[in-house]
């Protein structure tokens, strides 16, 4: 991400970091500034479609998380502005397909029968 602020000097230094506004405990992901106008969001959650986080709403049937990060001046008083960014979990091929009971005990019998 990048932000600008047209001040020179200090008051146009800026800091990246995310809010919390609710699940403050959930904290998957951080911010780690690059240069004076760039930052990067990351994580170290290794995180699961079929499995979400707590926190995580559904859009578009899309387990999605919603962050919050601040760009802050160091001016006085500083002045900051927030982005909000919406964090899609895309799926991954991670399950086997699998049978269900039913299918497995009609094979069964089926194959018994033949044997017999
Ligand atoms: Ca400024
Ligand atoms: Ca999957």
């Amino acid at each position: 991400m990048t932000a600008e602020d047209d001040d020179a000097g200090v008051n146009g230094e800026l800091e990246f970091s995310i809010v919390y506004i609710e699940h403050s405990e959930d904290k998957y992901f951080e911010v780690r500034k690059l240069s004076d106008e760039v930052a990067e969001l990351r994580s170290d959650v290794v995180f699961d479609r079929e499995r979400p986080e707590r926190g995580s709403v559904t859009i578009q049937g899309k387990v999605t998380y919603l962050v919050t990060v601040k760009a802050e001046d160091d001016g006085t008083p500083p002045l900051s502005t927030n982005c909000f960014f919406f964090v899609t979990i895309l799926d991954e091929n991670d399950n086997v397909p699998r049978f269900d009971g039913s299918a497995s005990d009609v094979r069964t019998k089926s194959f018994k029968s033949h044997t017999q």
